[in-house]
């Protein structure tokens, strides 16, 4: 695997960049060297093998390309590179993963077949995870969500409501501005704004920095029109997710300083339906979202299976008391289990990345623990 390795660590110095398209890279080899090397920079811009091949030149002939996706086959905003490739005179192909875009989606492969190429198909697994924001996007026409939660080790994201308060320290926050990086879209319900009164952008600086898009969840528009959100729209979009409840005066005013307000409808407790929210993200091509919270947008989230991935910032450090706002808001138990994928230190903290079990696994382990006495 050591080439297509060498392809997903080119295809990685895209994140963030080329949605709505994957990150992709290309390598060209012949008798055993690197004659050339690509990847997907930004949608728009060339493709992976396309960058490799052109990197390449005339050793192209007769050599192996390794890319981490299937290459594509239509006229997107750039040419197909399955006729790039044919073009090059590559001997053999090989391919980290199929392509989940219904205009490719082994088509691609069988292009070049027919032009006498040989084509490996790997199933390389790293490479589903790299894009798997894409490939969710692409099946499900939804963001791939991602949620954020800094909490104490008694389980508390604040000392108590109203309350801001720190938990993470400075190298565990570097870390959330690198998420916002990458992520097209950051989202919070609107009482963390009412709280911190946060900006929501990336503080990073250097190279191709770019501000990702802030989302607000506020069913009856309590944002209040001087908050820093709101003052800071000309640097990167703001979008207002709220329902009918809101008034057409309230709108009228968002709209006029910038604030795009999207209506959506109201779900069974008559707030934001994150469904129908996510459906119109779609379309608009938002294919990855990071939230951070608060309490009830986290509960609503999880409890209705609405996240793809969490990522807890773990300070080491117990709040106590009685008044400490839960990392779920919410009086019924729902019982999610996670499956840990990577847990990493920075300084004092533990980063913990996990996925969602789509098995009740957890429900039985509960009711299991209910049922033994003393367990
Ligand atoms: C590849 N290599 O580097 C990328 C691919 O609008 P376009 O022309 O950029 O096409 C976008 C589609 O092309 C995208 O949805 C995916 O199917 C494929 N992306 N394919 O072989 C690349 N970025
Ligand atoms: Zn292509």
């Amino acid at each position: 695997m050591k080439y297509l390795d060498m392809a997903a660590d080119l295809a990685e110095l895209g994140r963030g960049r080329t949605n709505p398209n994957p990150m992709v890279g290309a390598v060209v080899v012949k008798n055993h060297v690197v004659v050339g090397k690509g990847y997907h920079e930004k949608a728009g811009s060339p493709h992976a093998e396309v960058n490799a091949l052109k990197d390449a030149g005339p050793k192209a002939r007769g050599a192996t390309l390794f890319v981490t996706l299937e290459p594509c086959c239509f006229q997107g905003r750039t040419p197909p590179c399955t006729e790039a490739i044919i073009e090059a005179a590559i001997g053999e192909v090989v391919v980290g993963i199929t392509d989940p875009n219904p205009e490719v989606s082994g088509e691609g492969i069988r292009i070049l077949r027919d032009a006498g190429i040989s084509v490996n198909v790997v199933g390389f697994r790293k490479i589903a995870r790299q894009n798997e924001a894409y490939f969710k996007y692409m099946r499900e026409k939804k963001p791939f969500t991602t949620l954020k939660i800094a909490t104490s080790l008694d389980g508390k994201i604040a000392e108590a409501k109203g309350v801001k308060t720190r938990l993470s320290g400075d190298k565990a926050e570097v870390e959330v501005h690198k998420l916002r990086n990458e992520y097209q879209a950051i989202m919070v319900g609107v009482g963390t704004v009412l709280v911190d009164d946060p900006v929501l952008s990336c503080r990073l600086t250097g190279k191709g920095i770019r501000q990702p898009t802030r989302i607000i969840v506020d069913s009856r528009g309590r944002l209040p029109i001087d908050s820093r959100i709101v003052e800071t729209s000309p640097m990167s979009n703001v979008i207002l997710a709220t329902t009918d409840k809101m008034t057409k005066k309230k709108i009228e005013a968002m709209e006029k300083s910038g604030v795009e307000v999207v209506v959506c409808r109201q779900n069974d407790k008559g707030k934001v339906d994150i469904e129908d929210l996510y459906e119109h993200l779609g379309k608009r091509e938002i294919t990855s979202l990071l939230v951070e919270g608060g309490s009830r947008l986290n509960e609503e989230l999880i409890s209705n299976n609405m996240i793809d991935k969490l990522i807890i910032l773990l300070a080491p450090m117990i709040i106590g008391g009685k008044k400490g706002v839960p990392i779920v808001a919410g009086k019924e138990a729902f019982w999610q289990t996670f499956e840990i994928s990577s847990h990493r230190y920075f300084d004092n903290d533990l980063v913990i990345e996990m996925y969602p079990k789509k098995t009740n696994e957890s429900r039985v382990r509960g009711e299991a623990r209910q049922a033994i006495p003393g367990v």
